[in-house]
């Protein structure tokens, strides 16, 4: 059956691959899948058409057969679980790979997030600076935190997983500020990950359609 992900028709970082169908190519490449894109703009995004895809009107979006799912890290969670390679066998093993999982998207990510929305969607209010500061301080004390457990491990909890897969991702979010390279073996840790071919592979795709001219209408 044919896998079909969403991705923005043309990501306003330009191809940095900070937009989150990345992640999902990523995940696609390690497993082995083959899978098309759909592109869509700022306002397709916000019609009916994806929006009974995507309830919030976003990107990314899984669709296989008669199965749609949102939600980049419940998207990598089922092909970590349905193909090898993402989630160790060992079941205690398995269930930590899954927890860093969230550890990304729910504990790493948000901090790192609320920077972008300080500086492009409140950029412009008389606190911003203060905000911005304090925000930058809250990614700090996480990845500190990030740091101290990572140590000198190559990843996360054994070998290479999901978990290593989405919390690359999300730090990699943290590099523009100049934030992640203030921990030198987050910022190896992160090398790691990009010079994995299946990465490689997903940040070439991503880049393709971001560099591509758009389609005259
Ligand atoms: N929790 C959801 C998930 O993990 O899938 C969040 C999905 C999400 O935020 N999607 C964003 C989106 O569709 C794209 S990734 N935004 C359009 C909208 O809400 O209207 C976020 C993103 C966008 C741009 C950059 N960038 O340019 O660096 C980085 C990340």
């Amino acid at each position: 059956m044919t896998i079909t992900i969403t991705a923005f028709e043309r990501s306003p970082d330009g191809g940095k691959g900070l937009a989150r169908d990345t992640r999902v190519r990523w995940a696609l490449e390690e497993a082995g899948l083959p899978y098309d894109v759909r592109l869509v703009s700022f306002q397709a995004m916000k019609e009916p058409t994806h929006m009974r895809v995507h309830p919030f009107g976003q990107i990314p979006t899984y669709e296989e057969g008669d199965l749609t799912l949102f939600e980049s890290g419940a998207i990598i969670l089922y092909i970590a679980e349905n193909n090898p390679g993402l989630l160790p066998s060992d079941a205690h093993a398995r269930a930590r790979a899954i927890m860093w999982m969230f550890a990304a998207v729910n504990s790493v990510e948000p901090p790192i997030f609320d920077l972008t929305t300080a500086k492009i969607v409140e950029g412009d209010k008389p606190w911003a600076e203060q905000r911005i500061a304090l925000v930058k301080d809250r990614i700090r004390q996480r990845l500190a935190q990030l740091s101290d457990r990572l140590g000198d491990a190559q990843w996360l909890d054994g070998e290479f997983s999901a978990g290593d897969l989405l919390m690359v991702s999300v730090l990699l979010r943290s590099r523009p500020s100049g934030i992640l390279d203030e921990f030198p073996n987050l910022a190896a840790y992160v090398a790691r990950g990009e010079a994995r071919p299946a990465y490689k592979r997903a940040f070439a795709a991503q880049l393709a359609v971001n560099t591509a001219p758009l389609p005259t209408t």
